[in-house]
């Protein structure tokens, strides 16, 4: 089963990570350089299924960084709060207010404002994906140029793109983590992804990650009218947080069990039509969730 990889990574960490003290201050065990293939043939897809992975949210979060949009608002419209840390502690930070989450949250979502002034996460994902600034200040849609080249060269060894504008860096609530994505078609058809996360929470953040790229290999095939082919993920500085060892353990001693499929309903006339409705996951069945906090 497919799954093992990633438990057997979580325990290579436990029982190799190097410990140390990372920026957040909570302090990990990390190796670096990880690699986990996931075969996305016959619409198999990762979601981990040895803890309950809300991939609705993970997939919202995906359609939102398609959209090109960075305001936290756009998320929390759909019930997605996954990003409100940053935005929260900046606030609490230049105000001194020690407003709570719930309270901060809805004020981002009934003051447009406020959520203008708060809510924006600075040119993150979204941003570089589809509005990159050159030094012209011309701007360049990589999702758009990947999807033409899919299309027109697929033999093309330039199908990437890349999250990490040196330029714009320090105005980013946090860094891309996964950060460049490239594209490989073979010559029966498939596509394939690599990409390269920098720095990943193997715990909370790694499962979301999996599961949202390979979605997008799926949308990108059905518009480039390939069939999905293998998702290779690399990872960088891969950690557990240590408070997240716990979960790990407890985690760890589940049997996996088979991975669901996921299916299109629709086929949207381009990258940009995609709705949350549109995917259909057969055959989840997980062990329950597990919590643990985020380090921001
Ligand atoms: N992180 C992920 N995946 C993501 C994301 C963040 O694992 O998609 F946005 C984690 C990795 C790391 C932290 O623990 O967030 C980012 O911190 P740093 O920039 O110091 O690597």
């Amino acid at each position: 089963h497919q799954e093992y990889q990633y438990l057997e990574l979580l325990e290579r960490v436990l029982q190799r990570g190097d410990e140390r003290e990372d920026r957040t201050g909570v302090g990990t065990k990390a190796l670096f350089g990880e690699l986990l293939r996931f075969d996305l043939r016959d619409g198999v897809v990762p979601i981990l299924t040895t803890k309950r992975v809300y991939w609705k949210v993970a997939l919202k979060e995906m359609l939102w960084f398609l959209t090109g949009r960075t305001n936290i608002r756009e998320l929390l419209q759909q019930n997605v709060r996954i990003w409100s840390d940053w935005p929260l502690a900046r606030f609490r930070n230049e105000t001194g207010q020690k407003i709570s989450q719930e309270d901060f949250e809805a004020k981002i979502l009934e003051d447009e404002l406020f959520a203008e002034q708060w809510g924006d996460l600075g040119p993150v994902y979204g941003k570089q994906w589809r509005r990159w600034l050159d030094a012209q200040g011309k701007e360049h849609d990589q999702i758009a140029t990947l999807v033409e080249t899919l299309k027109s060269d697929p033999a093309s060894r330039r199908m990437l793109f890349h999250g990490w504008n040196v330029g714009e860096l320090g105005k980013m609530a946090l860094p891309p983590c996964h950060m460049v994505y490239q594209y490989h078609v073979t010559s029966r058809g498939e596509l394939n992804c690599l990409l390269l996360q920098r720095s990943c929470d193997l715990f909370l953040g790694g499962p979301f990650n999996y599961f949202s790229a390979a979605a997008l290999l799926i949308m990108l095939s059905q518009q480039a009218n390939l069939t999905p082919g293998e998702l290779i993920w690399v990872g960088g500085d891969v950690h557990i947080y240590s408070n997240h060892v716990e979960q790990v353990r407890q985690q760890i001693s589940r049997e996996p069990r088979p991975f669901p499929t996921m299916r299109l309903l629709r086929n949207p006339a381009c990258i940009d039509d995609y709705k949350i409705d549109d995917f259909e996951v057969v055959g989840y069945n997980p062990h329950p969730s597990i919590h643990a906090e985020v380090a921001v």
